[in-house]
This record gives C-alpha cells, sequence and structure tokens, in this order.
C-alpha cells in the first residue's frame, strides 16, 4: 500500500466527518468572510483538501456570548444532571471512536492504534468527570463562634477557553471540556488550525449530546482560527479560564495576558523528558519503554522521551541495543501494516529536527542512527524522517530545548545524584522515569525529580486520565485531566452561616 493520494484522503475525511454529523462539502462550499480560509491538510501525503472558511472577530465575539447565555443557564443544572451530558458524550465517542481516530490519523498523523488511543481517552475521562459530578466536594470546618458554620463551596467560573495543540487534537480538549462542562462551564474551543475536521467532529458530537440531554444550545462551540483567534480569547473578560496547551513561547505571550485582566489560566507547555537507566534495570523493558516514548508518534508528544541518562556501565549495551531496534521499526504511511511512526506535522518541524541535529554534532555530539527524510520521492509535500539517537558528551545547550521530532539524546552517568541532577537540570519539567530493579533508587528518584510525572519502569509518556497531568517549571504548572485538577475549573467560595441568633464577632472583637 502507497502513499494515499489527497482525493482519497479527503474522501475518508468526509465520511469520517458526515458520521460524526458535519458536512465538509458544505463546510468547505462556504464563502470566506473577513478572516479569509484556513487549509486542511494531511501531513501523510502533504497535500491540502479543502479550504475552511476562518471565523472572524465578530463570529468569535457572537460565539462567545452565545457561551455566556449558556453558562447562566447551565451553572443552575444540578452537577448529577450536568454528569449525564458527558456521559452521553462519551457513549457517542464510544460508538464513532474509529471516525473520530480515521480523523487524528488523517490530521495528525498518528498510527490507527495510536489515534484510537487518543479517542480512548475522551472515553475514559468522560466516564471520570460523570463520577466527578458526584463528587465536587466542598470541606466544613469547625467555627470557632457558638451558633456558627464554616465550610466552602465550590461554584462555576464562567466560560472556559481551550486552546490545543495539533499533537493531541481531541484527547486534552477533552480532558478539559469533559471537567469543565460537570463543574457547571461553557467550553469555547480554538484547537490548532492544523487538526479542524477532527475538532468538529468532536464537537458535533458533543453537540449532539447536549441536544438528547436538553443542554442549553452555545454550551460547546468551536472557533476556526489562527493565532489572532486565539489572542481575543486571551483577552476577552468573558473567558473566566482559559486553558492552553502548546509552546514555551505561546505560554509565555498567553499567561501575562490573561493574568494582566485577573483571569485564570491552566498552562501545559513544553516538556523535556528524561528517563534514567540504573545498572539494575531490566534492560528488555527498559529497551521497549524507551523505544516508545521516544520514537512513538514521531516524537511529537509533549511527554515524548528526548533525553536518555543511562549509567556508564549499561550504557554501550543499551544504545546498541536502541539503535537495533530503531532500524526494526516501520516509517511511513501511518495505516500501512507494520507501521510505527508516521509523519512529521509539517517541513518546519522537519527543518527544527535537521537544525537540531547540526546543532547537536556541533556541540559535540554523534548521530548514532536516523536523522534522514524518508519516502521523500513517493510524498514529495510530506515529512517522514527516520528516528534518531544522538550521543552527546554532556547536556549541552541543545540538549535543553525541546524539538518536537524524534531525537533521543544519551548522555551518562555515574552515581544517582548525578543523574538526578541532570534530569532536573534544563528548564522544562513535565514528565520523568527511571528504570531499576532498587527500591530505594526508585524512591530517591521520586523524590528528587522536578517533574509534575515521575514514573517508575514505565516510559515518560503514555500517561493514564486518572492521574493529574501537567508539570512544573517552563512547562507551565497547570493540571488536568484526573485526580482534583477538577478544582481549577471552579471557583471556591468560604461560607460562615449563623444559626445562633446572637453576632458573635471572631477574634472576640467587641463592637456595639
Ligand atoms: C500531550 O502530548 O500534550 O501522556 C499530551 C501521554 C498522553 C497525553 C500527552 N496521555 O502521552
Amino acid at each position: 500500500m502507497a502513499i494515499p493520494t489527497t482525493d482519497e484522503i479527503r474522501s475518508r475525511a468526509a465520511a469520517a466527518l458526515a458520521a460524526c454529523g458535519a458536512d465538509l462539502d458544505a463546510l468547505t462550499a462556504r464563502q470566506p468572510g473577513p478572516a479569509g480560509s484556513l487549509p486542511l491538510r494531511s501531513p501523510i501525503d502533504g497535500g491540502t483538501f479543502g479550504q475552511l472558511p476562518a471565523d472572524s472577530p465578530d463570529d468569535i465575539d457572537a460565539t462567545l456570548d452565545a457561551a455566556q447565555q449558556a453558562f447562566l443557564a447551565w451553572r443552575r443544572v444540578p452537577a448529577p444532571e450536568r454528569g449525564q451530558l458527558v456521559a452521553r458524550w462519551g457513549r457517542l465517542l464510544a460508538e464513532h471512536k474509529a471516525d473520530l481516530a480515521t480523523l487524528v490519523t488523517i490530521e495528525a498523523g498518528k498510527t490507527p492504534s495510536e489515534a484510537a488511543g487518543e479517542v480512548q481517552e475522551m472515553i475514559d475521562i468522560c466516564e471520570f468527570a460523570l463520577g466527578q459530578s458526584r463528587q465536587l466536594y466542598g470541606r466544613t470546618m469547625p467555627s470557632e463562634r457558638p451558633g456558627h458554620r464554616l465550610m466552602e463551596t465550590w461554584h462555576p467560573l464562567g466560560v472556559v477557553g481551550v486552546i490545543s495543540a495539533f499533537n493531541f487534537p481531541v484527547a486534552v480538549y477533552s480532558w478539559n471540556t469533559a471537567l469543565a462542562l460537570v463543574c457547571g462551564n461553557a467550553v469555547v474551543w480554538k484547537p490548532s488550525e492544523k487538526t479542524l475536521l477532527s475538532s468538529l467532529a468532536a464537537d458535533a458530537l458533543l453537540a449532539r449530546a447536549a441536544r438528547e440531554v436538553g443542554a442549553p444550545e452555545g454550551l460547546n462551540s468551536v472557533i476556526a482560527a489562527g493565532a489572532d483567534g486565539g489572542r481575543l480569547l486571551v483577552d476577552d473578560p468573558r473567558v473566566a479560564l482559559l486553558s492552553a496547551t502548546g509552546s514555551v513561547r505561546m505560554g509565555r505571550a498567553v499567561g501575562p495576558r490573561v493574568a494582566e485582566r485577573f483571569g485564570k489560566v491552566l498552562l501545559e507547555l513544553g516538556g523535556n523528558n528524561a528517563a534514567v537507566v540504573a545498572p539494575s534495570a531490566d534492560l528488555e523493558l527498559a529497551l521497549r519503554g524507551v523505544v516508545f516514548a521516544a520514537a512513538g508518534t514521531a516524537g511529537q508528544r509533549c511527554t515524548t522521551l528526548r533525553r536518555l541518562i543511562v549509567h556508564k556501565d549499561i550504557s554501550a549495551e543499551l544504545t546498541d541495543r536502541i539503535v537495533a531496534a530503531y532500524g526494526t521499526l516501520g516509517i511511513g504511511a501511518p495505516e500501512q501494516k507494520g507501521v510505527l511512526v508516521g509523519p512529521l506535522i509539517d517541513e518546519n518541524s522537519h527543518q527544527a529536527m535537521q537544525n537540531a541535529l547540526k546543532a547537536a554534532v556541533e556541540q559535540g555530539g554523534e548521530v548514532l542512527c536516523g536523522g534522514s527524510r524518508v519516502l521523500a520521492d513517493e510524498a514529495p509535500d510530506a515529512w517522514y524522517v527516520e528516528p534518531a539517537v544522538v550521543r552527546m558528551p554532556g547536556q549541552t545547550e541543545i540538549v535543553r530545548e525541546e524539538t518536537f521530532a524524534p531525537i533521543l539524546y544519551v548522555v551518562e552517568y555515574e552515581d544517582l545524584d548525578e543523574a538526578i541532577a541532570l534530569n532536573n537540570e534544563v528548564p522544562q519539567g513535565l514528565s520523568s522515569a527511571i528504570f531499576t530493579s532498587d527500591l530505594a533508587e526508585a524512591e530517591r528518584f521520586i523524590e528528587g525529580s522536578d517533574c509534575g510525572i515521575t514514573n517508575v519502569n514505565i516510559g515518560t509518556s503514555g500517561a493514564e486520565i486518572g492521574g493529574a497531568f501537567g508539570g512544573e517549571k517552563e512547562t507551565g504548572g497547570g493540571r488536568e485531566s484526573g485526580s482534583d485538577a477538577w478544582r481549577a475549573y471552579m471557583r471556591r467560595a468560604t461560607n460562615t452561616v449563623n444559626y445562633s441568633g446572637e453576632l458573635p464577632l471572631a477574634q472576640g472583637v467587641e463592637f456595639l
């Protein structure tokens, strides 16, 4: 099976979209307004298979108004009833898992298994959010005054803006949306302009669920726009919380601007994740964990493994085995049999990879394998690469940067403290891992890693939705998905209720 043609890709996308309730021909036949149009492109062949009219600032304003109105009604619906909306959405996602996965494959270039896994994350978070809808717990505290009750209650925020990235075009949005909705908010979503159809499909299924359970119209919507559209969400006071996933550069621009208007932000930015492999590690297990985390999704996860910190006594053996395993990875159109590594998203991404490899060599690195472009004849507009492994003399400047492509830098260590220091010695703090059979080493690593995610004997990527997802330092500090991440989507009120018939003041203050 060769690279599919642009026409084949368009007709598959149209069928998958139609099954989810949106009509590609009708969407692309609309006349573009003042904001022009956005290309629909697949990284599989690199071809553009349509143009979608972009939303203008006036359209976005109207969307925010509708969301605000919907919020005012939705906030009054009891939370367990709001849970029924995400329960229905989850069932529709399960029914249309293959359709949505097809769109993710077409637009993000993921293998069918990884694309289905992404939709599974959506189904999982819907189940989680349904349960959460009965658990928006507040505490009660003993009051120091007689006949008084001191407690906290949690309330919806308003409109939640979600800005999401191409690499997880629907899952990360769904973590935010499922929780935001059960917490009583409306959601306005600005997806990556690279993955618009996946977004429209996910939103169409949610809109259907909303109609079926009688939720207010305008509760969920998608904005088709570039960065300009995102900026409108950033600056609009109607957006009570802005949850943004993307680069550190984007976060640096967005965070202070939202803070300026005292809005809330939830940032999930870059990762530069490391795995330590200790001498006691089960090397076969470490090998599989490392290769999936480093080369899977063509290195385009926030949680991708980018730095391997390996003990010097096992470094040669492990790197040899990784290089051998890389040699067996099928690279190509993601739906082809045996393919595990699909395309990079675009030419810029390929250029960034080449620049990083060049810098690594200049900084003393030795490319052990990979880095070359493949399939350029069959797909001149697509960007397929061999995942690279580069031995580095230390964590030079390039190793401290996140390059969103499959490059695994290898550095050696001698003792665990040094390995932990290397793990922490980068500006980002998303995910980390150690492979070891030594319990004390595992615990010392959990204690020592400064990341939001610290794993033992699994790689850095592929987190389950039940835990809180996010990281420290330049990763932005936000937590999404499981555990108590729901609190970010609500505001807390402290309530003192006086049923004593007297008015004793706190701290024994006397007045009047
Ligand atoms: C991301 O890359 O933005 O842990 C999210 C993982 C996925 C989510 C990654 N569950 O790899």
